[in-house]
Order: structure tokens, then sequence, then C-alpha cells
């Protein structure tokens, strides 16, 4: 089972529980403390994005999930995740272990930025009294770094750059820019939409003033390396208060409330067969009587759902990728009639894709080959025949028809 190209990169203040949140949604062990600068080479791991399985809807008792899970009628796709060392303010300019530090999210599609929404954790992430520190200033701090170390690249050698894309007019100078960010997960489209956002459209390059230079890297920041906020430690103390706190100074970015610790607690116990829990549930259920110890963490861990709807951490990672990368999963099958693929398996695969994707962009993300020869596609939910520009929708089940020789 392959996860989707999509990469997830937890990130924050050390000592906000990014390795618990990282080792509950992998469950992958990784050391877990509380002190500080305790994860230095990267933690990579598969999680699932979840979504209600299309089986359900179509009425069938269910399906043979291949190149991702179905449990319970819901559907678990995989996806990369990489935990990084926490990050120290400086650390742009090499503080704490800096730049080796952002070097590790250079490839992450979306960020999961764990704050410590208990606010008990001080800035150099050392443990302090809970409600001594603020998260809605960690969060600031946070993205600060990430600003200036994307300026810091972008800046670097920018005059050299700037004169050269004035003077070759009519080339693609977002596709330049692009292809010097490309180990950046920095694509050509949002250069242009950051210049466009910036309203720099019009000017000479070489004329950007660093003002403008640092705006067009804040939005190109916004873009490439769009962000939740995790307000973590959700069962502690002051965190109910700065979650209202951090939704009103963030408006335009999504805050899940978490307990990473609650979400390991239940995997680890899942695992053992002590209850039954599918992440993301919004109660679990014993299956087992557990040691007096465990059962009192558990009426406490049952409470917190009650009280929050579930532990958050499994809404964090389908925000990341539902909301803010807003793909949408597809179903590609051979036969639309049985939903089958050609071995007969019912709904085997399911792709992610970006909402607004054609049924060509569909059959290219199958195959190049089937994307070049392709012919029309079939929505299998209606049986009616699309053509290459159909947009496909969320839960489509679509079978691609190419001529199977490039014309
Ligand atoms: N109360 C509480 N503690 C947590 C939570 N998540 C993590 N922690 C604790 O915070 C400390 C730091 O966790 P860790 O995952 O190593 O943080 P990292 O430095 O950001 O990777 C550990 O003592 C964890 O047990 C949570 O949701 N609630
Ligand atoms: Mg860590």
């Amino acid at each position: 089972m392959e996860p989707t190209g999509v990469l997830i990169g937890i990130v924050g203040k050390t000592n906000t529980g990014k390795s618990t949140f990282f080792s509950a949604a992998t469950e992958i062990s990784v050391p877990i403390e509380n002190r500080p600068f305790v994860t230095i080479e990267p933690n990579v791991g598969v999680t699932y994005a979840r979504k209600a399985c299309v089986h359900k809807e179509l009425g069938l008792p269910g399906c043979d999930a291949s190149n991702s899970l179905c449990k319970r009628g819901e559907r678990l796709i995989p996806i990369k995740m990489v935990d990084v060392a926490g990050l120290v303010p400086g650390a742009h300019q090499g503080r704490g272990l800096g730049n080796r530090f952002l070097d590790h999210v250079r490839r992450a599609d979306v960020l999961l930025l764990v704050v410590d929404a208990s606010g008990s954790t001080d800035e150099e992430g050392r443990p302090v009294r809970p409600g001594s520190y603020d998260p809605v200033e960690e969060v600031r701090q946070m993205v600060f770094e990430f600003e200036e170390w994307l300026f810091s690249i972008i800046a670097k050698d920018w005059e050299r750059l700037a004169r050269q894309l004035d003077a070759s007019s009519g080339a693609d100078s977002a596709g330049l820019i692009a292809q010097r960010l490309s180990g950046l997960g920095v694509t050509r489209g949002h250069v242009a939409e950051a210049i466009r956002a910036t309203g720099l459209e019009n000017k000479r390059f070489s004329s950007w003033s660093r003002e403008e230079l640092r705006a067009f890297a804040s939005r190109l920041r916004e873009l490439s390396k769009p962000m939740v906020i995790v307000a973590n430690k959700l069962d502690v103390g002051p965190a109910e208060e700065n979650v209202k706190r951090l939704r009103e100074a963030y408006k335009g970015v999504p805050v899940v409330p978490t307990s990473a610790l609650a979400e390991l607690v239940l995997r680890k116990a899942a695992s053992k067969g002590i209850l039954d829990y599918l992440p993301g549930d919004r109660e679990f259920t014993l299956t087992s009587s557990p040691p007096p110890e465990l059962r009192k963490v558990l009426d406490r861990v049952a409470e917190l759902m009650r009280r929050w709807g579930s532990t958050g951490v499994q809404e964090a990672i389908n925000e990341a990728v539902f909301g803010r990368l807003s793909l949408i999963p597809v179903y590609p099958v051979e036969d639309h009639n049985r939903f089958t693929d050609k071995q007969g398996r019912v709904l085997p695969d399911v792709l992610l894709v970006p909402r607004g994707s054609t049924a060509r962009d569909v059959a290219y993300k199958i195959h190049t080959e089937l994307g070049d020869t392709f012919l029309y596609a079939i929505n299998a939910k209606t049986k009616q025949r699309v053509g290459e520009l159909y947009e496909v929708k969320e839960n489509d089940v679509i079978k691609i028809v190419a001529s199977g020789a490039r014309r």
C-alpha cells in the first residue's frame, strides 16, 4: 500500500506534543520527553485521512480496499507524515538546531503547527506552570520563523535573478522563480498567485523593495505551506480559553483543539484489544476490563471526548488534507456496473485529487498513457458518459475509457 504523494509536516516549538501527535497518528513509537530537543532526526511515518467509504453510499455490503483501508465503512487513505525537531525563536538564523529543522519540512505540502494550548511550555520548550505562556504569541513566533526562513532563501541572490527576469521579457517569470524554489514544494501556480495577491504584477522585479519582497515571501509561505493550528494539551487547565483566543487571533486559519496524549492512550489500548476505537470516532467501547489505573485514565479520556467531540487528532489530519489542501477522494473502476477493477475487486483504490480536477486529470493521475489516450469517462453512479473536461466530485466513482494507443 503506497501512501499518496501528500506530505504532512508537524512543526512547532519543543515540548508541545509534536512527537506524541506523530506517534499517535502513525502508531510508530518515538521518544517522547518533557524536555527540549528530544527529536533531532526527523521521524517519517504513515497516517490516514478518514472519509466515509463510497461503498456505503452505493448500498454495497463491503469493498476490497487495496491502496487504502476500509474499516467499519470508513476509508482510511494513507498519507505521509514527518515529525521534526522543535523550533526555537531565531531558528531561521541558525539558533537551536536552526535551519536543519526547517530543511526537514521543505517538502511538506501542509503543516500542522502544534502549539501548547495549556500554556505550560515557555518559548524555549521548558515546562512552566500551566497558563503562564501565551499560545497566541507562540503561533505568531512560529509563523515568523517560517516567513523569515523562506524570505532569506528568496532574498539570497534576488538582485541577480530580478535583473535576469526583467531582461528576458516574455519569459515565464513565475515558472523561473518556482524552479529556483522547487525543492521547497513551491509551484509555478503558488508564485503567480503570490505575485498577484501582493499587487506586484506590473512592477519590474528589480524595483521590488525589501518590504515588497517580504510581503511576497509571506504570501508564498501561506500558499505553499498552508497551516492548521493544532491546539494541543486540551486536557490541561487553561486550554479551553486559549482555543477561543487562538480562533479570534487567527481568523483565516483553522484551529483544531487536540489531546495527542488521549489519542495515544486510545491507540495503544486499542492495539492491546482493551477497547474498540477507530481514529476520529466520537467515543470508544471497552472490550475487556482494564486495570484500575488505566480505567481512571480512560474515564478522563471519555470525558474529554464527550466535551470536545473527539481527541481532535484525526480532525486535524482531515482538515489538513481535505480542508487546506482541498483534496477530494475519487474511486477509479474498470467495470462501472459492478464497481470493480479488472480482477473483480470492489472499489479497490481511492485517489486524492485537487478539487476542480477533470476526468482527464484523473486519468493522468492513474497513468500517463491513460491520460494521453483518454477518450471519455463514465460516471459509475449515474452511468452517464462524461467528457475530458468533466469536473470530478467528491466520492465520484469513475471509469476511464481510453484508446490505449497514443494519438
Ligand atoms: N497533558 C498533555 N500532555 C501532552 C499532550 N501531548 C503531549 N504531552 C506531553 O508533553 C511532553 C512533550 O511531548 P513531545 O511529544 O515529546 O513533544 P515535542 O517536543 O513537541 O515532540 C511530554 O511529556 C508529553 O507526554 C497532551 O495532549 N496532553
Ligand atoms: Mg519531539
